[in-house]
C-alpha cells in the first residue's frame, strides 16, 4: 500500500484540519484542475488547492467526514500518485 507523504498538518478550529500532501505525475493547469475538482468532490473538504511548481496539495476538511485516506484515494483515481 502506497504510503502518503503529509509534509504539513495542523488544526485550524474546531474539528477542521489542514493538510498538505505531495503528490507526483501534475505537470500542467488541467492536472491542477482535475486534482482540486476530484478532492472537492469528497464529503468534508472546504478547501483543496495543487501547487504545481511545488508539487503540493493543501486541503482542509471536517475530519468527522474525510480522512486523508479518502483524498489519498481520490488522488488516485485522478491518475496521480500520493508520494
Ligand atoms: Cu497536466
Amino acid at each position: 500500500m502506497m504510503k502518503e507523504r503529509i509534509i504539513e498538518s495542523s488544526w485550524i478550529g474546531g474539528v477542521m484540519l489542514r493538510q498538505t500532501l505531495i503528490i507526483e505525475g501534475m505537470s500542467c493547469n488541467h492536472c491542477k484542475n482535475v486534482v482540486e475538482k476530484a478532492v472537492n468532490e469528497l464529503p468534508g473538504i472546504i478547501f483543496a488547492e495543487v501547487n504545481l511548481a511545488a508539487k503540493q496539495l493543501t486541503v482542509e476538511f471536517d475530519e468527522t467526514k474525510s480522512n486523508i485516506d479518502q483524498v489519498r484515494a481520490a488522488v488516485a483515481e485522478a491518475g496521480y500518485e500520493v508520494v
